[in-house]
């Protein structure tokens, strides 16, 4: 399997998340890709390639023109104001105060454009959130091209970002841009299967009213987990898109045992919907230990899900998303991986 690869992630080096009320080192690290790089070829395990160029217009069609070109300039802004630290929201839209207005001063721009504090941005995060969204569209042209699957190594991850609105570590949505530019290849059917730990709202919201692109996502349930505010299991779709989007919340403690039913049955809705091609949001923060989050995976659970994801059958692209017990994202990954190819006929 080709492993599609940029250095440029490490431009996106932010140094503070807020958490627990306080300013923390951020879970999203640049460290999380050197132990996937570690692992990849300690297992010598696929042929690590740069992103070649890729003419889409993908980004442009899930993404708002205003809201890319605010993320441009944000850091910019942000320091054309003096300020000290690393932009941070402050302020936001909300239910008894609508904006009508996109502000025009970086703080307002801040809360108009994001969707959770505790993403700041900083010098060269737009940089690298275009790397990794060109780190997929590779991956997804080489699997349109014939290969059998890809691995998109992404970071930043980008499966909270809405059409526009930034947070959850994610600043353009590259599963979502995937999906779109195999759909502009002319695939005719596309599904997303989201197996982050965190419920993928922003690819949601992207695909909602569309029956071109079904939308699964297993996740902590959105009572106790991030994003807390899209994710249950009775949002299907709207309009066209009713019934071609699948939510499975799941609680706290839940083990590989239960959690590999709703892959299952994910897997069967994919197979009814006949896809042309997949692809997976591949987070690996459902395992046992990690830091910010609750299900119970092992490292052996990883490979097991990689090959039921192998029978399908179908062209697959892997996005990289979030995972963040980082000395073990390397092994939990590429277990996936490993798991898929094992099981390709
Ligand atoms: C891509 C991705 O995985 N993004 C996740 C963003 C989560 N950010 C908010 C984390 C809040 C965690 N609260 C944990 C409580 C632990 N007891
Ligand atoms: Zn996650």
């Amino acid at each position: 399997m080709k492993i599609i690869y940029s250095e440029a992630h490490r431009q996106r080096a932010s140094k503070t998340e807020l958490y627990g009320g306080e300013l923390v080192p951020p879970f999203e690290c640049p460290e999380r890709v050197d132990f996937i790089l570690k692992r990849l070829s300690d297992k010598n395990f696929g042929t690590i390639l740069d992103p070649h160029p890729v003419v889409s217009s993908a980004v442009h069609k899930i993404h708002d023109a205003g809201y890319l070109a605010f993320l441009n300039t944000a850091w910019d802004e942000w320091q054309a104001a003096g300020f000290k630290g690393e932009a941070m929201v402050t302020v936001w839209q909300s239910r008894s105060m609508p904006a009508t207005h996109i502000p025009d001063f970086i703080e307002g721009k801040l809360g108009y454009y994001c969707l959770a504090a505790e993403t700041s941005i900083s010098a060269g995060t737009a940089e690298a959130a275009w790397a990794s969204l060109g780190v997929a569209l590779a991956g997804t042209d080489h699997v349109l091209k014939g290969d059998r699957a890809a691995f998109a190594l992404c970071r930043p991850p980008g499966h909270h970002a809405s059409r526009d609105q930034y947070g959850g570590y994610c600043f353009i949505n590259n599963a979502a841009a995937a999906a779109q530019h195999m759909r502009d290849q002319g695939l005719e059917r596309v599904a997303i299967l989201d197996v982050d730990f965190h419920h993928g709202n922003g690819t949601q919201a992207i695909f909602y009213d569309r029956a071109d692109v079904l939308f699964l996502s297993l996740h902590g349930d959105p009572m106790a987990a991030f994003p807390h505010f899209l994710g249950h299991a009775d949002e299907t779709g709207t309009g066209a898109g009713t019934n071609y989007n699948v939510n499975y919340p799941m609680p706290a403690g839940t083990p590989y045992s239960e959690w590999r039913q709703a892959l299952d049955n994910a897997l069967q809705r994919i197979r009814d919907f006949a896809p042309q091609g997949v692809v997976v949001s591949l987070g690996v923060d459902t395992f046992e230990r990690d830091p910010i989050s609750f299900f119970k995976l092992t490292s052996d659970d990883f490979t097991d899900m990689g090959g039921r994801i192998s029978g399908l059958g179908l062209p697959t692209v892997f996005v990289m998303e979030g995972g963040y017990a980082v000395e073990e994202i390397g092994v939990n990954t590429v277990n996936v991986l490993m798991g898929f190819e094992a099981q390709v006929s």
